[in-house]
């Protein structure tokens, strides 16, 4: 079992628990070991193997350590099957739907015995759940139109999950000596922000040796299909893998086709027709009859690698993040691909938390890890005291905060720590912290994380206002979606992103995987209207500092060039830049 799947196993104990209205600090005690589970960087089973203490890590005491035992050895879990005899484990579900939590679901299974999406849905259609004290009219539609939006993504899985079933699985693929070479294409290599599949391409010397490796991985729940050179399968999880081998004079040719986008294969097809070539899986071909049924007819002209596929094309080779056909192939047949900006161009993270407020490690730990990661500069932002679940700070705490940071600025010559925080928008656009403390910033973040669901004119308005501080420097996590989770607010983005370059606000691309927040084409469109734009990573602990690349990737979709991105640039710059 991976961590990412005894994680959700907790999770669920923990929904459960929830809505059986156990102890709140238990149900905590499951949702944080979920969260340390699901973030350790080494697989746990290993630690579990080699029967390492379990309880050394942070938030697994001495049951939580039992459990994760059990799993890893069990491959499931007693509790769970315990508590979802008393309440249906269906119910979890309906807990994920935007504005159903736990209370909820409760009632209405206690009332209309609601068990299953289905039941909620169908009870919703009859008009039973507008009828529900506490409910009412409105709640119902929203209840119908988060189902459907939950059923149209369900099935895809967000990017940094699917990393982690992935990279376990190219690790075990390459320790088989007939692997000579394996990559993952698809969505995934695209980097898109949630994948259906992984689509799996493998050279072999030894094809059905190799095919039969594959389907005893471990991990796999079923085995779908499997046949002399594809074979697709489902991981515990429920991620698909479709797995090919391919020939080596082919790889070039099946990787450029199974990275696709679709749309962007369909024109680089119409391109190799033009120039009386034919473009397959196979490779790139003059002549010969794909109808003959022979996919090898004609004079092979390219094939082995990506470039010689590009090249024979006539175009320069396009980065896979770029292949959406949003112009690429124009820009790669002119020489014109932007220079995409690169994890190893940002110098610094504008947005993290600390044990001040809700992150997990220090201050001076967060300014290590930075200095480890070859920063020149970070800002420390932890909340304003609206976030009291936080352990938001006011100004008092502020203050204090300051001294802090002057000591350990003090201890650490070698990197510039800006004085930060991430700033509440209150319900009206005014903002959670005096304006005496907020000119003393050296950069203030603002973001919601209250109303989301304010009509749309209201957002628009609260936000805009937001944006006219003096003080403000940036936007953070600009639609508020979580991946999956929590759907973007409705307002007028277009508006909101024209005010905030008009006013000199930067806008976040929030690089946490859970939110790439602005997405792809929200940040080309920023970057149209003259935004400034900031990638950071919002760390609540020192590791999630890695997350920058999931931020990079998605600035690379959008095609942004460093220039483009503010902590780009070195410190004195960047503190120019940001003066409004
Ligand atoms: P996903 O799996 O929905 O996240 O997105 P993809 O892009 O990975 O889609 P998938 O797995 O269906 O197919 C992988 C690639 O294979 C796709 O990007 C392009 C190529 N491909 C699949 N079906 C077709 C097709 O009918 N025509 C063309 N031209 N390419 C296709
Ligand atoms: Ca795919
Ligand atoms: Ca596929
Ligand atoms: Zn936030």
């Amino acid at each position: 079992m991976e961590n990412i799947e005894i994680a959700a196993v907790l999770q669920n104990v923990a929904d459960l628990l929830e809505i059986k209205g156990a102890n709140p600090f238990r149900i905590r005690a499951y949702r944080n070991a979920a969260q340390v589970v699901a973030e350790w960087a080494a697989p746990l089973r290993k630690l579990v193997e080699e029967e390492c203490d379990l309880t050394e890590l942070p938030s697994i005491g001495k049951d939580m350590a039992r459990h994760i035992e059990e799993l890893v050895s069990r491959g499931e879990l007693m509790l769970l099957q315990e508590l979802s005899q008393d309440v249906p484990l269906s119910l979890v579900e309906l807990t994920r739907l935007p504005g159903l939590g736990a209370k909820k679901a409760r009632k209405l299974w206690d009332e209309l015995g609601v068990e299953t999406l289905d039941d909620l849905e169908s009870a919703a259609e009859r008009g039973a759940i507008a009828t529900l004290p506490g409910f009412g009219e409105k709640t119902q539609d929203k209840i119908l139109t988060a189902i459907d939006r939950y059923r149209k993504r369900r099935g895809r899985m967000k990017l940094g999950d699917a990393d982690q079933h992935a990279v376990p699985l190219l690790d075990y693929l390459r320790a088989n000596p007939e692997v000579k070479r394996v990559e993952v294409a698809g969505s995934y290599r695209r980097r898109r922000e949630t994948v259906r599949d992984l689509d799996v391409l493998v050279i072999a010397t030894q094809a059905e040796a190799v095919m039969g490796y594959f389907t005893s991985y471990p991990d796999i729940k079923q085995v779908e299909s499997s046949g002399e050179t594809r074979s697709t399968v489902v991981l515990r999880s429920g991620l698909q893998v479709d797995l090919r081998i391919v020939a080596p004079q082919s790889y070039g040719a099946a990787l450029s086709y199974f990275t696709g986008s679709k749309e962007h294969n369909v024109k680089l097809r119409m391109r190799a027709i033009q120039r009386g070539l034919r473009l397959s899986e196979y490779g790139v071909f003059r002549g010969g009859e794909e109808e003959a049924g022979d996919p090898w007819a004609g004079e092979f002209v390219a094939g082995r690698d990506e470039n010689e596929v590009y090249e024979s094309l006539g175009l320069a080779w396009i980065p896979p993040e770029l292949r959406e056909n949003r112009g690429e192939i124009e820009a790669a047949e002119r020489s014109e691909l932007p220079d995409l900006i690169t994890v190893g161009a940002i110098r610094g993270d504008l947005q993290m938390h600390s044990t001040w407020s809700d992150g997990k490690n220090t201050l001076e730990e967060m300014l290590e890890a930075c200095v480890a990661r070859g920063y020149e500069y970070f800002a420390i932002t932890d909340h304003s005291k609206a976030l009291a679940m936080t352990g938001g700070l006011d100004g008092a705490k502020l203050r204090e905060q300051w001294t802090e940071i002057d000591e350990i600025a003090e201890r650490h010559p070698g990197i510039e720590i800006m004085r930060g925080m991430e700033v509440d928008i209150l319900g009206d656009g005014a903002l959670d912290l005096e304006d005496a403390m907020l000119a003393q910033l050296d950069i203030v973040l603002i973001s919601v994380h209250s109303r989301f669901d304010l009509p749309p004119g209201d957002q628009t308005e609260r936000i805009i206002k937001a944006l006219g501080h003096p003080a403000v420097n940036v936007l953070a996590h600009p639609t508020g979606r979580q991946i999956n989770r929590r759907d973007p607010m409705q307002f007028d983005l277009d508006a909101v992103l024209q005010s905030a370059a008009d006013s000199g606000v930067a806008v976040e691309l929030n690089a946490h995987p859970d939110r790439l927040d602005l997405n792809d084409v929200q940040l080309m469109r920023a970057r149209e209207l003259g935004c400034d734009i900031v990638i950071s990573t919002d760390a609540h602990r020192t590791t999630d500092l890695d997350l920058m690349r999931y931020g990079v990737e998605q600035a690379r979709r959008a095609w942004l060039q460093p220039a483009d991105v503010l902590n780009t640039l070195p410190f004195t710059e960047l503190v120019r830049r940001l003066q409004r």
